[in-house]
């Protein structure tokens, strides 16, 4: 089963909506398998968004992410990366369509209150950023033969 990893950015945390968020994503019929809260360090902001360390607005994303706690979660389900990336929207919350979590709560690209993973591969490698094997737990859902045929 594909994987894909989300953070609820500094902003989205402070606006109280984690809760907003972790129940769009259940209510879709995607599988929580791991989530942690706490702040990031330097180094880990560098790995996680290493694709964009030269570019210009670099500093103040890593300022923006270190800004207070964030809430880590890896969800789970049959194409859940594109999934997840339909339901939080356009990167700039200008052009993410209402509906979306960036097009219902977000106003600026700098503060656009979600991540999550753009590809297969890079959901593997920030889940590994941020997880432990461990962490990932396995269960099977009461609901899944209702989600999936
Ligand atoms: P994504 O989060 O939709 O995958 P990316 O292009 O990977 O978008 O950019 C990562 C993050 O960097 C964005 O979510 C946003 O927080 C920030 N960012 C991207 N472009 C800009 C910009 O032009 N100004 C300020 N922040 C930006
Ligand atoms: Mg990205």
């Amino acid at each position: 089963m594909e994987r894909s990893f989300v953070m609820v950015k500094p902003d989205g945390v402070q606006r109280g909506l984690i809760g907003e968020i972790v129940s769009r994503f259940e209510k879709k019929g995607l599988k929580l398998v791991a989530a942690r809260f706490e702040e990031l360090s330097d180094a880990r902001v560098q790995e996680q968004y290493r694709e964009h360390i030269e570019k210009p607005f670099f500093p103040g994303l890593k300022t923006y992410i270190m800004s207070g706690p964030v809430f880590l979660m890896v969800w789970e389900g049959n194409n859940v990366v594109k999934i997840i990336r339909s339901l939080i929207g356009a990167t700039n919350p200008a052009e993410a369509l209402s509906g979306t979590i960036r097009g219902d709560f977000a106003v600026d690209i700098g503060r656009n209150v979600i991540h999550a993973s753009d590809s297969p591969e890079s959901a593997e490698r920030e889940i590994g950023i941020h997880f432990r094997n461990e962490e990932l737990v396995s269960y099977s859902g009461i609901a899944d033969s209702m989600i999936y045929e």
